[in-house]
């Protein structure tokens, strides 16, 4: 029975409140209007990101709501004035849209769409302010604009990437978040170049995906820091060259890694959501060290042309540190960023990610071509797969330190 511009009572896993484990019910899901796109998904992963707004430590967290921004599925329907997709067409679902109209999406200068944004981080449809999904009459938000712990789901056009129909839905699901972002941190945010020095705080799924963009942009010391000691293999097959666990040191972490690579990284990551550790990947980035200055000193006295010579080469080092630090991670509502403004001045460069800087309707696309081609990893990070009755299993696994992702057939 065609269902297009009907209500569809379907499944999905409801968050009625912070912490409360999600709940599979009945709910109820209107026909998509004006510039939305109803999608079947068939398949969502879980990100910790799903997990940390349901602990509720995002300061957009709207309750219930339905939860999910990982996943691949097939357009049921499409609204009014819908031109980009039809039924049939395979999709990922984009928390990041692209209208290819807004002063954002025009600048060049950013991959963030300023057109629904409002609307998402409310928990409400552009056109409307209201939510399409509630359970006998009572309202569900939306999350992050697509939802997709859930049978069905309304999502704006403008954050619909249409992907080629041959590519495996319950392996491309991946590339709605994480593997994506981790990619575009090192190719698009902090443009790492061959023979770079690079370290990775957090090794999850976000922080092995920058592994991996790292091995691919030519850096040839990739240091991954957790304190899961399990990591140190996952990490090598994902091109990690060293792997440090804090727990080992007494020292500092950032004291570690520069003392490791004479002074500092090129590059830095941090893919966890720790303010500390953001200071610590930001503070491990190169500055020249007094102690180098003073070896080299010692040396100079040899030759005194030579003394000369390093004396300007030394002065000019110790002006100028580098080293470009990028914040992947989400810290908890509140939390704030801190360092010595002595570490900027002297060279370092702090910056953030979202979705890798990626165009999300442009590029997805272009990244699941990449994956057909085996360009790019996706199915070494699916660890587990669940039927999506059991969901709430999907977030215990995410804590017992062994799951990368997770991925659930609706
Ligand atoms: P994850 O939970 O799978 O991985 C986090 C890793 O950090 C784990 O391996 C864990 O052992 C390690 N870790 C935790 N505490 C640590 C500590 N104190 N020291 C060292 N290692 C520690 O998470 P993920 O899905 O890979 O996401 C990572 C982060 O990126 C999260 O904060 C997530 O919300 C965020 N994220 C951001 C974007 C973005 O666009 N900016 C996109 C996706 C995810
Ligand atoms: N809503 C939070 C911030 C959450 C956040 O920073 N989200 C990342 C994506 S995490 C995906 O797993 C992001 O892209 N942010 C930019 C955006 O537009 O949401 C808060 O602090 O209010
Ligand atoms: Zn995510």
């Amino acid at each position: 029975m065609a269902r297009e511009g009907k209500t569809i009572t379907c499944k999905a896993a409801v968050a009625w409140e912070p912490k409360r484990p999600l709940s599979i019910e009945e709910i109820q899901v209107e026909p998509p209007k004006t510039g939305e796109v109803r999608i079947k998904i068939t398949d969502t992963a879980l990100c910790h990101t799903d997990a940390y707004t349901w602990n509720g430590l995002d300061s957009e967290g709207v309750f219930p709501c339905i939860l999910g921004h990982e996943a691949a599925g097939i357009v049921e329907s499409v609204g009014e004035g819908v031109t980009d997709v039809k039924p049939g067409d395979h999709v990922i679902p984009c928390y990041q849209a692209e209208c290819r109209e807004c002063r954002f999406c025009k600048s060049g200068k950013t991959n963030l769409c300023g057109k629904i944004r409002d609307a998402t981080g409310k928990g409400v449809m552009f056109v409307d302010r209201r939510t399409r999904f509630s359970k006998n009459g009572k309202p569900i938000y939306h999350f992050m604009g697509t939802s997709t712990f859930s049978e069905y789901t309304v999502v704006h056009e403008v954050s619909v990437a249409k992907v080629n129909p041959v590519a495996p839905l319950e392996k491309i699901c991946l590339l709605g978040c994480g593997i994506p972002t981790g990619l575009g941190a090192v190719w698009n945010t902090a443009k790492v170049e061959p023979g770079s020095t690079v370290a990775i705080f957090g090794l999850g799924t976000v922080g092995l995906a920058v592994a991996e963009g790292a091995k691919i942009a030519g850096a040839t010391r990739i240091l991954g820091v957790d304190t899961n000691p399990s990591k140190a293999k996952t990490a090598k097959d994902f091109g990690v060259t060293e792997f440090i666990n804090p727990n080992d040191y007494e020292k500092p972490i950032q004291q570690v890694i520069v003392d490791l690579t004479d002074g500092g990284v090129d590059y830095s990551f941090e893919c966890i959501g720790n303010v500390k550790l953001m200071r610590a990947a930001l503070e491990s980035c190169m500055k020249v060290l007094l102690l180098n200055l003073l070896v080299e000193l010692v040396n100079s006295f040899i030759i005194v042309l030579q003394f000369i010579s390093n004396v300007y080469n030394m002065a000019s080092n110790f002006k100028q540190g580098w080293g470009v630090s990028v914040i992947v991670g989400v810290a908890p509502a509140g939390a704030e960023i801190s360092t010595r403004p002595f570490m900027l001045v002297t060279g370092r460069v702090w910056k953030g990610t979202a979705f890798g800087g990626f165009k999300s309707r442009s590029q997805v696309p272009q990244l699941v071509e990449k994956y057909l081609k085996k360009d790019i990893k996706v199915d070494e990070f699916i660890t587990h797969n669940l039927p999506f009755e059991d969901i709430n299993k999907a977030f215990e696994l995410m804590h017992d330190g062994q799951c990368l992702r997770c991925v659930m057939h609706v």
